[in-house]
């Protein structure tokens, strides 16, 4: 009799054996292995583990897993993303601080992160808000300083003006500051930024060669916005002036009724002289400032503007006159922020258009069965616009552009809506940013040997009115000396963006506990970059795309030799309520792994979280299907009943475990869990058909299953191994599978005598009675039941058996 499987037992158990056994601590170099780099997008710690965490890292271990058994040397670390927003607000809410708040969340998370049984080497475990991290944050920050990656200057901000503080973008809700309601103004600070657009060209071109979800880089396409185009020169009437506009569609220029301005634009303010109604203008000016980024640029937002009266613009290719706006529509830091106007064929232009009476002159012929109201934005041949008439709009671009810049109106131009990346942020949780201005010298960054700039520790965690960050009120932290003269001088008291910590982590990870230098050549060569990485789509584009800046800009800087950090990158879809809404608290729908976990068992949990979906797409969970996994992993327990030491399975059943070999094993490999385990459960049903079952058949079936159910299977391998020096399943090897068995071509032909059947062996399909009988007689075991007798007839099916009539 063999006992009941009880998940509680065993799981804890394993775990414990594991981690002494440093069984998922990689050496860097292991003879006759190759390196894996195995990496989960780090948690933030927010102080629970939901059920999308669980999926996520559920279906990256079964991964790693089967990498380990695959004969990889498999590196899977795991560490915190630590600072940020939120632990700042529990620690005003609850009058904490927020590194007490951030520890206590972590020490909680570390327990449900070892819950699920993942091979992590916690022995490497990262926070980001320890300051051997964040020392190295600082270092990193210094060294794109010096390489000239790093400048300062001034960027809007979301500005409560009776808070008197910035304000980050989710604490904006619907224009008004989230505290007190007041609505949310912007306002210009200075910033430290990172120069990422010194990378744009890159940063698309690199996406090529990488193995990552499609839509992710198309993403990453989109938001580095690459646009080629024109630049062209309107010269203003009466003026020594000149105004750029940035086109894609120069085909369009005959078309050109107006043109428009950014607020922002410089020339406004030189041109106020000539503008006879500047205090119009001046006004909207400053309206304009008052609206948040997102308000302006907002579709459905109704068009406004104001006419620059007494200032015309003359259009280089016919010499028209035309009057000059400045409207909001019209974004001062892309392009040349500045827009040749043609309402015919561009859909906001066309709005303004009206809405201020001007003309729309058609000069693309849209096709004739157009049926469109507003302007036609598609191709076509040209109209009204001289020599150019007829050529269709891709030939018009490139012959109108030659012409301009022959006339030296013009030139060919690739702008990128990719802004540099601002990371100073008026926060008190976040990595110190190690700048001291000093009032002689300016802006000195500080001397490594004097890293890390620790935070302060202070009590009052509000913000600083003026904008500041709550460091500023620490004394004892803003009173610096300058490295350069040695005067006094003040440190900066803003933080860095938390997405400039989680840009790098991935390096630290090789080497986390270096005192020396970020982390040693040696080890880096060993592991880097990222094999594979698994985490979620929705929040990881700018993640992604500051990640990649960061590996370009360490490679330009000597300390590295590669150019993307993450290889492969895989995502997990999301995992919906039993009532297929997203889980919330606000619908009572959440599901709570804890509490399954101690019922069911990690095992069951993890088995069906695979068995949901494609890794990728999710699912909605059901009690019911995690109770049909937990009944599967029974019967997989049980069928120890059956082990006999020797024998093999029947040639058909040999069949279908081979095909299940190669199919888990291809499964695993491209994220299919879902259709792995569904086949582990087929080959389970065909095996407990069997009376018995061959201990090594139980140990493949165990290994094939082992990703998944780690601990069970752990256990089950064990019992059979028992007595001898510990191997751990993970520490075998991945089955392999006879292709001879599974061709297609091939059947299992049945040797019958008198009707019973005595042997079954592979054949070709198709194969003749002739070639049957012959390979039939080879057969020892058919040889032995002949001993010799004449065969007086032989009943032949076509590719299914033979029988020979004996006696
Ligand atoms: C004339 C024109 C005619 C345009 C037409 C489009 C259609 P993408 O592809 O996104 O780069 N534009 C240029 N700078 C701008 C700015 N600072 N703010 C707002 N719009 C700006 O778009 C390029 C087009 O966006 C440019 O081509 C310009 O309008 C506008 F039938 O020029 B186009
Ligand atoms: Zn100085």
């Amino acid at each position: 009799m063999i006992d009941d499987y009880q998940p509680q037992k065993i799981e804890g158990k394993w775990r414990k054996i594991w981690e002494e056994k440093k069984l998922y601590q990689p050496k860097d170099k292991v003879a006759g292995k190759e390196n894996f780099y195995h990496l989960v997008m780090f948690p933030y710690t927010s102080g629970n583990l939901h059920l999308g965490h669980w999926y996520n890292y559920t279906g990256a271990d079964v991964y790693a897993r089967f990498k380990l058994m695959q004969g990889f040397n498999v590196l899977s670390p795991i560490g915190f993303d630590s600072f940020g927003l939120p632990a700042e607000n529990a620690a005003i809410k609850h009058k904490t601080n927020p590194e007490d708040w951030t520890e206590k969340n972590i020490k909680k998370m570390e327990v449900q992160l070892q819950t699920i049984g993942t091979v992590y080497d916690w022995s490497r475990e990262v926070i980001t808000s320890h300051p051997d991290y964040y020392k190295w944050t600082q270092w990193l920050f210094i060294q794109f300083y010096k390489h000239g990656l790093v400048y300062r200057a001034k960027r809007w901000v979301n500005w409560c003006p009776s808070c008197q503080t910035v304000l980050a973008n989710e604490q904006v809700v619907d224009g008004k500051c989230e505290r007190c309601g007041t609505p949310v103004v912007q306002k210009e600070m200075e910033h430290w930024l990172f120069k990422i657009t010194d990378y744009a060209e890159e940063l698309i071109s690199g996406l090529d060669d990488l193995d990552w979800p499609e839509r992710t880089k198309i993403m990453q396409r989109n938001w580095i916005g690459k646009s080629e185009g024109t630049e062209v020169i309107f010269s203003l009437l009466n003026s020594n002036e000149s105004l750029k506009v940035f086109t894609t569609r120069v085909d369009t220029i005959f078309g050109v009724t107006y043109l428009v301005l950014a607020p922002e634009h410089p020339l406004l303010e030189s041109l106020k002289s000539k503008i006879q109604n500047w205090s119009e203008v001046e006004h909207y000016i400053q309206q304009s400032r008052l609206e948040t980024e997102r308000e302006r640029l907002s579709q459905e937002k109704v068009k406004s503007g104001v006419q620059l009266q007494g200032v015309f613009g003359i259009n280089p290719v016919n010499q028209e006159k035309v009057p000059l706006f400045v409207a909001d529509y019209v974004v001062a830091d892309y392009g040349t922020g500045v827009v040749m106007a043609v309402p015919a064929h561009d859909q906001r232009d066309f709005e303004f258009a009206q809405l201020f009476h001007l003309p729309i002159k058609e000069v693309i012929q849209p096709p004739s069965d157009w049926k469109g109201k507003g302007a036609y934005e598609g191709e076509g041949p040209l109209k009204n616009s001289s020599q150019f008439d007829g050529l269709i709009s891709s030939q018009a671009r490139e012959e109108i552009q030659k012409w301009l810049i022959a006339e030296k109106k013009g030139q060919p131009a690739v702008h990128y809506k990719l802004r540099d990346w601002s990371v100073s942020r008026q926060r008190y949780w976040g990595t110190p940013i190690p700048m001291i201005y000093c009032p002689k010298c300016g802006w000195q960054p500080v001397p490594e040997k004097d890293l890390p700039v620790l935070l302060s520790k202070i009590n009052d965690y509000r913000p600083v009115k003026g904008g500041f960050s709550p460091l500023a009120r620490s004394d004892d932290f803003v009173k610096a000396t300058c490295p350069r003269c040695g005067g006094p001088a003040q440190r900066e008291t803003d933080t860095l963006d938390t997405f400039v910590d989680s840009s790098w982590y991935y390096l630290r990870y090789v080497d986390p506990h270096n005192q020396q230098r970020i982390a040693n050549p040696e080890k880096i060569k060993d592991w880097l970059p990222v094999d594979m990485y698994v985490g979620g789509a929705e929040h990881s584009v700018l993640h992604l795309l500051y990640a990649r800046f960061f590996t370009k800009a360490m490679r330009d800087m000597g300390l590295i030799n590669f150019s993307e950090p993450f290889l492969r990158l895989r995502h997990q879809g999301i995992i919906l309520g039993p009532d297929g809404y997203k889980m919330s608290k606000s619908r009572g729908n959440v599901i709570d792994p804890d509490a399954l976990v101690e019922q069911y068992g990690t095992d069951a949990v993890r088995s069906y979280l695979c068995f949901m979906g494609p890794f990728d797409e999710g699912g909605t969970w059901q009690l019911k299907g995690l109770r049909g996994t937990a009944r599967f992993l029974r019967r997989v327990w049980r069928l120890q009943e059956k082990l006999v030491s020797q024998g093999k399975l029947p040639l058909e059943t040999m069949r279908m475990f081979q095909k299940t070999i190669k199919k888990v094993s291809e499964d695993i490999g491209n994220f299919h869990f879902n259709t792995a385990l569904s086949s582990l459960m087929i080959l389970l049903r065909a095996l407990e058909r069997e009376k018995a079952i061959p201990q090594a058949a139980y140990i493949n079936f165990l290994k094939l299953l082992a990703p998944f159910a780690p601990h069970l299977a752990e256990e089950l391998y064990q019992r059979i191994r028992k007595g001898e020096n510990f191997q751990s399943i993970f520490q075998d090897s991945w089955p392999e599978y006879d292709p001879k068995l599974i061709e297609e071509g091939t059947f299992t032909l049945i040797i019958q005598i008198n009707g019973k059947v005595r042997d079954q062996v592979e054949a070709r399909k198709d194969i003749s009675e002739k070639a049957a009988k012959e390979l039939a007689l080879q057969s020892p075991k058919v040889q032995k039941w002949l001993q010799g007798q004449a065969i007086k007839k032989t009943i032949f099916v076509k590719d299914k058996l033979i029988n020979f009539v004996v006696g």
